[in-house]
């Protein structure tokens, strides 16, 4: 037996849905025989109007799933017949959207929806072509006297053998594509993965995971953390600790201790695809035609898959200067987590978080640092607090040099730190200036990988300046079968947990019959420079010009944490800044935080203002004495009153 949707019960009155069609209405009374038409459904059921508006929604959810996919089986995972029906359409080899009531969030308010639309009383459940054809026997029937067959070839003669090799096709095995494939197979969904490096221009390559695991978070990470501990070091000795050994780093192992441990998530990305069913190829994707993918691996080999969808998740690459040495000469954020030498006297290209956290960390295992900075440092945050960061900086011994790019870079010797000299001229007036280092990084930016993967062949489009490709709520791109998530998305960021967020949900949505929507709004982020900073939220400047300065009340104070008391580190450094809305009950809009483990404190406030959190609610939550956390428990001087914020103890 089907599973029970809930027999016996009257037909109720649901609301009809805005998007029935007359047209509807005729073909299904037309075309089956035993179908009911479910528009006649709703259109008879319509007259008895004290229908509630949420099974209207419930009934308009069902409907767009109707209307979005050529074949709909309402099913149940434990349901022995359900699965019966689905082999049937796996054997006809026509692809399905399946909706397991009983995975689904408001499954069981589903299942009711559904019997008013449909009056069957047990799953499954299915349509063809917008059409109902009815539970397990019913569609039995049909497929022996050939009703199915004809139904599916509506679209065409070829129609049947148009089934694809997947459902789904991620390309990129980054954060938000595997979240999105291991989310795909839990629903019963033949799903693979396309996940390929193209080499740097000095030839670095790594393997599964994508930028956050190699080249990005990880890495960067464990190496601000080598230079937190040279601090700890140093501190040590006001705490008591002797030690006559020369203190030095050693780069090398460093580097292979953070490898080591990339490689062992390599792995354990890889045992988890497999674990999990998902497809995998160590290949390059491209687009060759709807719903095709062509796949080149290393050598060159290249195979054609299809799939019903796709999901776009290639991220981003490092951007070039387009000067003269630039290719040959410099490294990028991709190559300096794996460089097999130290890199010595280093110049630092670039002001935004790659920029600084690399030099934070170069700078704090002990090498000669230099940042060259076009304009200001890290555009689109608040900017007190990325002036603070910079100072900071400065007074921990990096170099800035303001207001200059470079515009070429020269070999002067070779080796491994070779040395290279970098002419860089004036933004502001016409001077040249000249500066020899053994490394220049050039962190000015990343560029969306969505130029070479056939999007024109598919009709994707992209913003033609950024290369981002712009996509709705849903994360579906113009191309209703094609959707994009992660660093490829425009006008959203560029965080791992925000692709990751989005890849799960979107798998939700189109398997799971979740309505869910990746919420990009107030999401925390920390940047790992020396000085720590964690934000959420409106930047100062933002909120003062989105609500208006009588609107807008900051309260701040510097801080010194007790760890740094003792060792006799700088205080009034560290700094707590909230931003309220005074017109909406002193709502926190903002919050930043510069200090030790700036991530940690600032995720726990992050839910908080996920929450609502207000400044009342705020001063009533008691502080954990003594940590760095509870300054925001006891902020008092608006920055409006210019009073006294400077801390002289704990
Ligand atoms: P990615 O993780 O970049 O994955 C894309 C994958 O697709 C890659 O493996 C790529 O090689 C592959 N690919 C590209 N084109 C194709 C193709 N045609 N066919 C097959 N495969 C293809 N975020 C944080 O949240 N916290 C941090 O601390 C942080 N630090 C960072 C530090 C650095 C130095 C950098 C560069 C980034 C950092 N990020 C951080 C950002 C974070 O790494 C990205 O937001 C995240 O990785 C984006 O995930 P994604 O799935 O969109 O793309
Ligand atoms: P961003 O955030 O795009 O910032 C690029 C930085 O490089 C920024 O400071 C730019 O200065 C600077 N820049 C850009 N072009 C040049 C040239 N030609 N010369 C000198 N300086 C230049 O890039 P990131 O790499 O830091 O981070 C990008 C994303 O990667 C990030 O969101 C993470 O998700 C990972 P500007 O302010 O424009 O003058």
């Amino acid at each position: 037996m089907g599973s029970s949707v809930r027999k016996g019960r009257a037909v109720q009155q649901a609301e009809p849905p805005r998007r029935a069609a007359k047209e509807d209405f005729h073909q299904v009374t037309q075309n089956t025989n035993n179908g009911r038409a479910i528009t006649a459904s709703r259109t008879e059921d319509s007259t008895k109007s004290s229908t509630k508006s949420k099974d209207a929604e419930l009934i308009l959810q069902i409907q767009s799933y109707i209307d979005k996919n050529t074949v709909v089986i309402f099913s149940n995972t434990t349901c022995s017949l359900s699965t019966e029906v689905k082999e049937l359409f796996k054997s006809m080899k026509v692809p399905y959207f399946s909706l397991e009531l009983d995975q689904t969030e408001n499954g069981q308010k589903l299942q009711e929806a559904l019997y008013q639309l449909t009056l069957e009383t047990s799953v499954p459940v299915v349509f063809v072509q917008q059409q109902q054809i009815g539970d397990y026997s019913k569609t039995l029937k049909a497929h022996e006297e050939g009703k199915l067959q004809k139904l599916l070839e509506m679209n065409g003669p070829n129609h049947l053998q148009e089934s694809y090799d997947y459902d789904l096709i991620v390309i990129g095995g980054g954060s938000g594509g595997l979240a999105a494939a291991k989310e795909a197979v839990k629903y019963d969904k033949k799903v693979m993965v396309l996940d390929y490096v193209t080499p740097t221009p000095l030839g670095t390559s790594w393997g599964l995971g994508g930028t956050c695991v190699n080249v990005g978070c990880i890495p960067k990470k464990l190496m601000h953390q080598a230079a937190l501990l040279g601090q700890a070091l140093k501190d040590s000795r006001k705490f008591g600790w002797q030690f006559t050994e020369e203190v030095k780093h050693s780069w090398e192992t460093m580097t292979e201790a953070v490898q080591n441990y990339i490689g062992s998530l390599n792995w354990g990305y890889r045992v988890a695809l497999r674990d999990n069913k998902v497809t995998y190829e160590n290949a390059y994707g491209e687009f060759v035609g709807p719903h095709t993918i062509k796949a080149t691996n290393a050598k060159g080999k290249e195979k054609l898959y299809t799939a019903e969808k796709f999901i776009i998740a290639t991220g981003e690459r490092p951007r070039y200067l387009n000067i003269p040495g630039d290719k040959e000469y410099c490294i990028s954020s991709d190559d300096l987590f794996s460089l097999p030498y130290c890199p010595g006297k280093t110049l630092v290209v670039g002001a935004s978080y790659v920029a600084l956290e690399c030099a934070g960390f170069l700078a704090g295992i002990g090498l000669d640092v230099t940042v060259m900075v076009r304009s200001i440092l890290l555009r689109g945050f608040d900017q007190e607090m990325a002036n603070k960061i910079g100072e900071y900086m400065e007074e921990h011994g990096i170099k800035f040099i303001k207001q200059f790019v470079p515009t070429k870079v020269e070999q002067i010797e070779e080796g491994t730190p070779g040395k290279l000299k970098v002419i860089a001229k004036s933004t502001t007036g016409s001077q040249t200036i000249e500066g020899e280092y053994n490394t220049v990084l050039l962190a000015v930016g990343r560029d969306a990988c969505t130029r070479k993967i056939g999007l024109d062949k598919v009709g994707v489009k992209i913003n033609k300046i950024s290369g981002k490709i712009p996509a709705n709520d849903e994360e579906q791109t113009n191309v209703p079968y094609i959707y994009a998530i992660g660093d490829v998305l425009e006008d959203k960021l560029e965080l791992t947990p925000v692709a990751i967020q989005a890849g799960r949900l979107l798998t939700q949505r189109l398997y799971a019959g979740a309505t869910l929507k990746c919420d990009y709004v107030n999401v925390p982020t920390t940047v790992f420079t020396p000085m720590e900073y964690g934000a959420c939220g409106f930047s100062e400047e933002r909120a003062l010009e989105k609500f208006g300065e009588d609107n807008i009340e900051v309260y701040h104070s510097f801080f010194w944490p007790l760890e740094w008391t003792v060792p006799g580190r700088d205080n009034n450094k560290c700094y707590a800044k909230i931003i309220c809305n005074i017109q909406d009950n002193k709502r926190v809009i903002g919050f930043h935080v510069l200090g030790p483990n700036a991530g940690e404190v600032t995720q726990g406030f992050a839910a908080a203002i996920k929450c609502g959190l207000t400044k009342e609610q705020l001063d009533s939550t008691i502080g954990i004495h003594p940590v760095c956390a509870e300054i925001f428990t006891t902020l008092s001087v608006t920055k409006r009153s210019g009073g006294n914020i400077i801390q002289s103890g704990c």
